[in-house]
């Protein structure tokens, strides 16, 4: 306990593609901001562990190690640990249902938050496909909607066996500058649409690397963003209420303040 003392206690927090396994993933960062925030329940929604990339060379530094024990030692301490598979975990989802030394593996979750709205908590890579090729989708159908979707896990299995790449949308979407606020809106719109499907008041998700919060979409929107380029997360407090965390901007001094207030009270005052 005694290393967490000062940190900021939340209900949930969500992180997703901390991208571990790569050059890209931003571990001390990270390990930062684990050590600044503590919650009672943590989501990893997606892309936690790059196994495509670990595949083709490996590379896992002590930082990374670091990160893993940290998120660890949460559990011990009695935290609850929902681990949702992204598309670059995704030999994880053969493990979905399985409890693993206290982590619950999960394809996706409804997470209620403390004032009852319930959250649908998603990777969302399992909407590449239909984001793609929206156009043509909208005028097939529901069908081909739903085709679509079982393709898309299906194709990337098969890619997976193959031994080839996983194809990525962000990527995709990012070579593709002029098109790629249209490819967001339209994941955002589509994530959104799933989740009144499932009769909730919003989602939470990660995959597209770009953190947000908003209802354009008539209903909550959320993405955790990443660890490669953003160093974003989302918690909720004890009122229910949800906050984006720029870490790499504004949230490390933040919770800085934060902690030097209770420092003043609890040791300070000694
Ligand atoms: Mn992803």
């Amino acid at each position: 306990m005694a290393q967490e003392v000062n940190a900021v206690r939340v209900r949930t927090l969500f992180l997703s593609d901390l991208h571990l396994g790569t050059k890209g993933c931003q571990a001390g960062t990270l390990l930062e901001f684990l050590k600044a925030y503590d919650a009672d329940t943590i989501y990893l929604v997606g892309d936690i562990v790059d196994g495509w990339r670990l595949k083709s060379g490996w590379y896992w530094p002590q930082s990374h190690n670091d990160v893993v024990q940290k998120l660890m030692r949460k559990v011990r301490k009695g935290a609850r640990l929902v681990y949702i598979p992204g598309n670059h975990d995704e030999f994880l989802r053969d493990y979905i249902g399985v409890n693993l030394g206290g982590i619950e593996l999960a394809d996706h979750a409804l997470h209620e938050t403390a004032d009852g709205k319930r959250y649908l908590v998603i990777h969302g890579d399992q909407f590449d496909l239909v984001v793609r090729h929206a156009r043509w989708l909208a005028l097939l159908g529901d069908g081909a909607y739903t085709a679509a979707l079982f393709i898309n896990t299906h194709l990337n299995i098969v890619r997976r066996r193959l031994g080839l790449t996983y194809w990525s949308l962000s990527s995709w979407a990012k070579l593709r500058v002029k098109n790629a606020v249209n490819y967001i809106s339209r994941f955002e719109e589509l994530l959104a649409a799933e989740a009144r499907r499932q009769d909730a008041d919003g989602v939470i998700c990660g995959h597209i690397h770009h953190a947000a919060m908003h209802e354009q979409f008539e209903i909550s929107y959320v993405n955790t963003g990443d660890w490669v380029e953003s160093c974003t997360a989302v918690v909720e407090h004890y009122d229910g209420s949800l906050q984006l965390i720029r870490w790499a901007e504004a949230g490390q001094e933040q919770a800085a303040a934060e902690t030097i207030a209770i420092e003043t009270v609890s040791e300070r005052a000694a």
